[in-house]
């Protein structure tokens, strides 16, 4: 483990807070990152005052008015660097993430590859940031819309996506002319560390220190003050409705603009001519990633009645085959939880899942082992018990059954959240059903494919209580810039639109 530490850099005496060069402790206190398969501590990091933000924004604010003028193909090549720093550190950066959040290898690794993924977009993007032409009405007039940097980001990121949430973020922000100051997650201190100096490390020999800024600070002190700060016009927030909620409110109280990426409770239907082969494969997936803490993780599944039972008996065999532990040894599908706080979450989901009538399939406790680990967990369950429109970050299903589509996704939709959803199905119809305007409500629908796993190319994020944020790919950068419109006329008359006439 120490090795790993230090090859990403993380030597014993990192205060928490770098604009390029690192800052003093200003005694605001630490905070301890623990390694959730073992519950022992790993570091422990100082964090940042107020007075330690204000310095990392205002070298960000100040790298950022230079940086705008810097031309956005130049800005992408600074970002191909950094995709290529990121490419060097990937798997000791993805062994980072299993050792602090648990992640299993593969998807430890899979976290750092789509940094690298977004990175590669971005660089392509850095040429297409293009606005529109119109014509205009006016004789010898002509219109066009271009876009502009917007200025400083501040993003919030959560513990689940430590590394690639802050990299759809940034690097799209980055190309779009903006500078970027980071609040990761206090879980997760050490993986926005060692991101933090890959990047940093680029912008450096590129004399942009400080252009991207880490700042880890508790909410009262550091997230207040941030989202609270004018300089920042775009607060990007990833976390919990609760959290967005605020985010949201405060942000708008000044008039600034938020992105966010709230609570998912994504659901997948399985219709009764689905391949039932494939169908399980991306409920695990789905269900068990990331011990069922990604946003996107399947929390629902209405099973057509003409399948149910035998698809059901064939899902509790698979859990029962689910390798529980150490994330990074060879073969385990599931690591833990990310701290007690979680376990307590699924302990509680479980208890009023089955007061509200539900019946444990498969799972329901906790793994007796350090660390804090539990067993991935099916629930029969009816579509009307509150506890099912409830989001609880833990891999706990709730296995439905319907008799008629139009059912199947008026339930689907029947929740706060709109994350993400699926089918499976053979059936043309029941596909286009799903995807057509009276099909999902969701901000992702997929066919034959599971809820979770989504490409970067895409526009990630949803709506109703997911908070409606779009991130990374598809044109996601237009919330990374100020959109201008503007009409030049090249003649020698001043006609006024729709025709007006002001003449003396
Ligand atoms: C999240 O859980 O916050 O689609 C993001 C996915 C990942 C991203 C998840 N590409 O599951």
């Amino acid at each position: 483990m120490n090795d790993l530490l230090s090859r990403l850099g993380l030597t014993s005496s990192n205060p928490g807070a770098w604009a390029g060069a690192a800052l003093p402790s200003a005694g605001v206190g630490t905070v301890v990152s623990y390694n959730p398969t073992t519950g022992e501590p790993i570091a422990e990091i100082q964090l940042a005052s107020v007075a330690q933000y204000e310095e990392i924004m205002a070298t960000a604010v100040r790298q950022q008015k230079a940086w705008q003028l810097y031309p956005a193909p130049k800005r992408g090549e600074i970002i191909r660097q950094m995709g290529e720093a990121l490419r060097a550190h990937r798997d000791d950066l993805g062994a980072l993430v299993s050792l602090e959040v648990g992640k299993i290898t593969g998807e430890g690794v899979g976290e750092v590859q789509e940094a690298i993924d977004i990175a590669d977009f971005s660089v392509g993007l850095s040429r297409q940031l293009y606005g529109l032409s119109m014509h205009s009405e006016r004789a010898n007039h002509r219109m066009y819309e271009q876009w502009h940097p917007l200025g400083t980001v501040g993003v919030i990121t959560a513990f689940n996506f430590p590394c690639a949430v802050w990299a759809w973020n940034s690097m799209i922000a980055a190309i779009c002319g903006d500078a970027v100051v980071w609040k990761p997650s206090l879980k997760a201190p050490l993986i926005a560390i060692a991101t933090h100096r890959i990047c940093e490390d680029v912008l450096a020999k590129n004399g942009w220190s400080g252009l991207f800024g880490l700042v880890i600070g508790t909410d009262k002190d550091v997230g207040e003050t941030m989202i609270r700060d004018p300089r920042l016009p775009l607060v990007s927030a990833t976390g919990s409705v609760r959290m967005g909620r605020y985010v949201g409110t405060v942000v708008a109280e000044r008039l600034g603009r938020t992105l966010l990426e709230l609570g998912g409770n994504n659901a997948i239907i399985v219709d009764k001519d689905a391949d039932l082969d494939l169908a399980l494969r991306g409920i695990l997936f789905g269900a068990v990633g990331t011990a069922g803490q990604r946003c996107t993780t399947t929390r629902r599944l209405f099973l057509h009645k003409d399948i149910s039972a035998r698809f059901t008996e064939r899902l509790v065999k698979l859990y029962g085959q689910v390798r529980i532990g150490d994330p990074m040894a060879e073969g385990t599908l599931m690591g833990p939880l990310i701290d007690e706080g979680a376990v307590r979450d699924y302990e509680l989901a479980v208890a009023e899942a089955t007061r509200q009538g539900g019946t444990v399939l498969c799972g329901g406790k906790r793994v007796d082992r350090p660390g804090h680990f539990v067993e991935p967990t099916l629930i029969a369950a009816d579509p009307a018990m509150s506890i099912v429109k409830h989001e609880t970050f833990a891999p706990i299903l709730y296995v439905m059954e319907f008799s008629d589509l139009d059912q199947a996704i008026h339930h689907q939709n029947d929740v706060p959240q709109g994350l993400s959803s699926s089918i499976f199905t053979n059936s043309f119809r029941s596909a286009e059903a799903f995807l057509s305007a009276r099909g999902s409500d969701c901000g992702i629908a997929n066919v034959n494919i599971g809820t979770s796993g989504a490409e970067i190319g895409g526009a990630f994020g949803g709506e109703k209580e997911t908070g409606g944020g779009r991130e990374s790919g598809s044109d996601s950068w237009k919330a990374y810039m100020r959109r201008q419109t503007c009409t030049l006329n090249y003649g020698a008359d001043l006609p006024l639109a729709q025709n007006l006439r002001f003449d003396l």
